[in-house]
């Protein structure tokens, strides 16, 4: 069984080092889990891909070819590696991995928000695929932020289809104090409603709560785990919640 673990979150969320990190990881404990760069535009990498979209498209080659300026040729590339996933295919069964980390584009809208990424997503051989959304500490430590974010998972979720993982990174950067205020607002509904309420800052306060209110009549799962890509922080219970997302999608599908 391989397993295809896609990572999204906003531009500096944190999705190539948890990529590293996450591969790391499960590589020490044992299991075979290879890295996949799908950002065809990026320059540095805190890992060293196993398999590597820029080895197949080149942003700097599409913008001479075509005359584009950086973020014309970075989507022209999101959506000329679609025809290159048989290539990309046979790269991964190669390493016969159990894991496929795949790290996405840094500006999430290129591989969400276009038909390109959800078609690679579903076209990429693993058998069993899952997201881990990220949510970013810092930001999120205002509650107005966090259900911006909340939003954007759900958008991430309707468009790829897929169990996802909702989690929040970076918790180094903030007190305990902070990450468990946040925990408590992603699992209990009533201490978000409390947080809005010490600052009922007039539209955005009633846009706010009417906004999160119609997102909980979608029934989807908001809780989040929370982890530290820097320091592998709280990885045990991050794997144990990847483990459970994926073994109930493969009872999905049976
Ligand atoms: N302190 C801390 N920094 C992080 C963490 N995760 C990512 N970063 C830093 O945040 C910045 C953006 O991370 P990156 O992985 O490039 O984000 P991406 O755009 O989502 O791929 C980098 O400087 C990372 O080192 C974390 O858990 N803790
Ligand atoms: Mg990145």
């Amino acid at each position: 069984m391989t397993y295809g673990i896609f990572i999204l979150g906003t531009a500096g969320s944190g999705k190539s080092l948890l990529t590293a990190s996450l591969s790391e990881w499960l590589s020490r404990k044992g299991e075979n889990a290879v890295t996949l760069n799908l950002d065809p535009g990026v320059v540095r990498l805190p890992y060293k891909p196993d398999v590597d979209v820029r080895d197949y498209v080149s942003i700097k080659e599409l913008m001479d070819a075509y005359g584009l300026g950086p973020n014309g040729a970075l989507l022209l590339a999101s959506d000329l590696i679609v025809d290159k996933i048989s290539d990309i295919n046979r790269e991964i069964e190669e390493l016969n991995p159990t894991y496929v980390i795949v790290d996405t584009p840094g500006q999430m809208e290129l591989f969400a928000f276009r038909v390109s990424g959800p078609l690679i997503a579903k076209e990429l051989a693993m058998e069993q695929k899952m997201v881990i959304y990220l949510f970013d500490a810092p930001f999120c430590s205002n509650p107005f932020n966090y259900v911006s974010n909340i939003f954007l998972s759900a958008a991430v979720f309707l468009r790829f289809m897929l169990p996802q993982l909702n989690v929040l990174n970076k918790v180094d950067l903030v007190s305990e104090k902070t990450v468990k205020k946040i925990l408590e607002w992603s699992s209990v509904p009533g201490t978000l409603q409390s947080a809005f309420n010490l600052q009922p800052e007039s539209e955005m306060y009633i846009l706010t709560k009417d906004l999160f209110n119609a997102l909980s009549r979608l029934r989807l799962d908001f809780s989040l785990i929370a982890c530290s890509a820097k320091n592998y922080g709280n990885f045990v219970n991050l794997h144990a919640s990847i483990q459970r997302v994926l073994t109930r999608g493969e009872e999905e599908t049976i």
